[in-house]
């Protein structure tokens, strides 16, 4: 059976809106009782809004149109940002967002099939991208036009599966898969380039036979153009470096390690929501 065509999306609102919307909420979700990944949440929250809000042919009233595209967040950590921009986007209601790690939520710190708009589950680093070649291949086995977006952090990279999957996906020249990292230049403990230095990045990436692209990760109009234009060079996979800030917008936790997993005090939590609202009205 044909599935129908997906419906046409409403106009999204504007980026910067959906983007600001999305980091406000996982600063709130960094307040509960659990805490959470503040800081690798923050540096892709840009890139999720212009997945989302831009680039993926998603809907949420049909998760589950086998036509649509599919995006994993291979950095599962980050599931409060992911979580965020499903709600913005009509996947689960965003008062839910307030459940965020609690006993009996779905909302759990790594993200699960119960969520709406969630593909497979991920959080176990290295993951994401064997699975999105899975994917890609699926697609084009069953003639479909949908593409596969998988989201990685910098650290993640030093997991000998994401290259195990990089040199398949060229392999088997997969050019509807996109790869994006969020290269935030921080990993648990450290900088990534004190812990194992990937650069030149592109450079590496290219040598696995990748399309590679580079873009300021906190520009989401940017960020969408870059992704909706891909395949770049046909027969290739695709990857784009998002040079990003860990824990953008909080200044007092931005580009520190100490900002990886927070939980944040009554104060903390007003000092942080207080910055972005000020950094948005500046804009
Ligand atoms: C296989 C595996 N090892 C370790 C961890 C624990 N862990 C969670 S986040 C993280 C750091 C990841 O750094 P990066 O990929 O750069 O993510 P970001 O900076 O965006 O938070 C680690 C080691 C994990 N989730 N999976
Ligand atoms: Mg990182």
């Amino acid at each position: 059976m044909t599935a129908a065509p997906l419906l046409e999306r409403e106009a999204p609102p504007a980026l910067q809106e959906a983007a600001a919307r999305i980091r406000a909420h996982v600063v709130d979700m960094c307040a509960g009782p659990e805490g959470g990944h503040l800081g690798g949440g923050l540096s892709c929250a840009d890139i999720l809004a212009a997945l989302y809000f831009s680039v993926l042919r998603v809907d949420p009233a049909r998760p589950d149109d086998p036509e649509r595209d599919r995006f994993l967040l291979s950095k599962g950590h980050a599931a409060l940002a992911l979580y965020a921009t499903l709600a913005e986007r009509g996947f689960l209601p965003v008062g839910e967002l307030a459940q965020f790690g609690r006993p009996g939520s779905r909302l759990m710190g790594h993200p699960v099939r119960a969520v709406p708009g969630v593909e497979l589950p991920t959080g176990s680093l290295g993951h994401g991208l064997p699975l999105g070649c899975g994917f890609a291949l699926a697609a084009r086995y069953a003639g479909r036009s949908s593409r596969s977006f998988v989201l990685l952090g910098d650290g993640e990279l030093q997991e000998g599966s994401v290259w195990e999957a990089a040199i398949a996906a060229a392999t088997l020249r997969l050019d509807r898969l996109v790869a994006i990292v969020d290269c935030n230049g921080l990993q648990l403990t450290g900088a990534t380039g004190d812990i194992a230095p990937m650069e030149p990045l592109a450079d590496r990436w290219r040598s696995f036979g990748w399309a590679v692209r580079e873009v300021e990760g906190h520009a989401p109009a940017l960020l969408a153009d870059q992704l909706a234009a891909a395949p770049w060079e046909p027969g290739r996979p695709s990857v784009l470096i998002a040079r990003t800030v860990k824990g953008n917008g909080v200044p007092f936790l931005a580009g520190r390690a100490a900002g990886h997993y927070v939980t944040l005090s009554p104060r903390n939590h007003a000092r942080a929501a207080g910055a972005l609202r000020a950094s948005e009205a500046r804009r």
